[in-house]
């Protein structure tokens, strides 16, 4: 076997977004489109054609479509770049969270994670790559536009022409000089649940007649869920559906919301419904939890999280502070405040969590888009959050809807909706968001659709660790009642662009607890088209999808 270098070119767009590079599996399939971005890493990483001496890294993906070609592809990459030793997960499969622990367990230097997440897969769908650094968490943009610089300058990559790797059996194997161990990609996992949660109490909740329907989509989070929640902890089969991981989702999308998971929501909602119901997304660090005729939002779950989680093993010492993205619900805010903790508010995406948690400045975070997760890995982690839901419901003895009804009670409620303006003209997208940058400095004062504006910015962020800043993270819309509405383009998907709305409005009495969000949300529709025109923009009349 022998070591060579290859030509490549620079591509165009080979820039991550919010959570790693997302293409369609057509342009990741061209040749050299993948070596380009993975040489970059390296010289990155490393310097310029320098080797990996003595590094370990972490490979595997949520097995969509091309996770297996892309792996050996990797594997021949790093094989001669002189890592000493890369973990795969077996079948190429590692879900987000459970990479990020395998990292921090073994002492990885970092990990390349396959997958476009909560896009949709298939061969006609998205493919995905993203790096994580040795903390187990996604590297921060100062590595990743980096990283997209050197894709610009390459000329050349380096591999090996050694044979695939026999990747579904566990074993260890050698290709060049660097020791490939194919392992169990939940073991590692499934430990460090363990020591987080009390699964004797879990257990007996599931004894007593407990009934959860958790529906993995056909994504990654099968086998997680399977293991866990059948087979440790006695939930009767059947528990898991959709439990086999497909390259194409089995024609699902995996992106976990009352529109994707209608099937889940239809059981939830049924007389004869589960006492809770969850889902998780294509790499499985996103989570929906349901109640048993009642839907959680996942701002709420935060902050039902932020509020109860002492009350479990891992997390017996209390909290060190909580930390949020800007467009998700100040639910969390007002438990945190009334707890006495600090309350972080970060630009979406988890990277901006890694410097909070490594620092030991938060226990816990948590974005509105369904991801809930806390210091023991450097992601959202879905089955955690499950995991965390069922352990509460069996300490307090409280359904799922209880423990909602609780915060509400508490703190009031703050009614939460977020629009989606799927597959608008990027440049229609973008003339929007000048327009409205534009318009900032006027709105404060403002009446607008019969609501007084108190202020409006463009969300900047300062990382309170090591001072890195991140501008135009989001335009937001403050209302005098601290009602707010927030705009951003989405930075994952791979088509046109998306228009994100975030809409919030916080209601105090009781009595109105159970309007329909939709119902209490109006005026502030009527704000964000009088301050944005997204009709006039987009030619939009209604959202694509309301979560
Ligand atoms: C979306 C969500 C964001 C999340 C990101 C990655 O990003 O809004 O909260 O962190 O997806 O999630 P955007 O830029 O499209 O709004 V995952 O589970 O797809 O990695
Ligand atoms: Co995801």
């Amino acid at each position: 076997m022998t070591c060579h270098e290859l030509p490549t070119q620079p591509y165009p767009g080979q820039q991550p977004g919010t959570s790693g590079l997302r293409k369609k599996v057509g342009v990741f399939q061209q040749p050299g489109y993948l070596e380009n971005f993975v040489q970059a890493l390296f010289d990155e990483l490393y310097g310029p054609g320098q080797p990996a001496q003595g590094q370990t890294l972490v490979l595997g993906g949520d097995g969509r479509y091309h996770n297996r070609v892309a792996v050996q592809t990797i594997l021949r990459m790093a094989a001669a770049r002189g890592y000493a030793r890369v973990l795969v997960g077996q079948g190429g499969i590692l879900s987000t969270p459970a990479a990020s622990a395998v990292i921090r367990r073994h002492g990885a230097s970092g990990g390349i994670i396959l997958s476009a997440s909560h896009n949709p897969g298939g061969v006609d769908g998205d493919f995905g790559i993203k790096y994580n650094t040795a903390n187990g968490g996604p590297a921060p943009e100062k590595l990743t536009t980096a990283v997209y610089q050197r894709t610009q300058a390459l000329t050349a990559y380096t591999t090996c022409d050694a044979p695939d790797v026999p990747l579904d059996r566990l074993g260890s194997h050698t290709v060049e000089h660097t020791a490939v161990e194919v392992i169990d990609p939940v073991a590692d996992y499934a430990e460090l649940m363990r020591g987080l949660f009390d699964f004797d109490a879990i257990r007996a909740l599931f004894a007593q007649g407990f009934r959860l329907r958790y529906d993995a989509m056909c994504a990654v989070g099968g086998p997680y869920a399977r293991a866990l929640l059948e087979g440790e902890l006695g939930a009767p089969p059947g528990t898991v559906v959709n439990g086999e991981p497909l390259e194409d989702f089995g024609g699902l999308h995996p992106d976990p919301n009352p529109v994707n998971a209608a099937d889940l929501v239809a059981h939830l909602m049924a007389p004869d419904a589960p006492d809770m119901g969850a889902a998780s997304d294509g790499d499985a660090d996103r989570n929906m939890v349901l109640g048993r005729g009642f839907v959680v939002s996942p701002s709420d779950s935060l902050a039902v999280l932020a509020a109860h989680l002492h009350r479990l093993p891992g997390y017996r010492h209390g909290l060190a502070g909580v930390a949020r993205s800007m467009p998700t619900s100040t639910a969390v805010d007002r438990v945190a405040k009334a707890m006495g903790m600090p309350c972080f508010e970060t630009p979406t995406g988890w990277k901006f969590f890694g410097n909070l948690l490594d620092a030991g400045r938060v226990t816990l975070c948590g974005e509105e888009s369904y991801g809930t997760g806390s210091d023991h890995v450097r992601e959202k982690d879905g089955l955690w959050a499950v995991l965390c839901w069922l352990n509460l419901v069996a300490v307090t003895g409280r359904s799922v809807e209880a423990l909602v009804r609780g915060l509400w009670r508490e703190h009031g409620r703050c009614v939460y909706s977020r629009h989606d303006y799927e597959g608008i003209p990027t440049a229609q997208a973008d003339q929007l968001m000048a327009d409205l940058r534009r318009s900032l400095p006027t709105l404060a004062g403002q009446t607008v659709a019969g609501q007084r504006i108190a202020w409006a910015d463009d969300f900047a962020y300062t990382d309170p660790v090591d001072s890195s800043r991140s501008e135009r993270q989001g335009v937001r819309v403050v209302l005098e009642d601290s009602s707010r509405v927030v705009f951003r383009l989405s930075g994952t998907g791979t088509e046109g662009a998306t228009l994100r709305v975030y809409l919030e409005r916080h209601e105090p009495d009781a009595r109105r607890h159970d309007l329909p969000a939709q119902q209490a949300l109006a005026p502030l529709v009527q704000l964000a088209e009088a301050v944005a025109g997204i009709r006039h923009h987009t030619g939009m009349d209604q959202p694509s999808v309301m979560t």
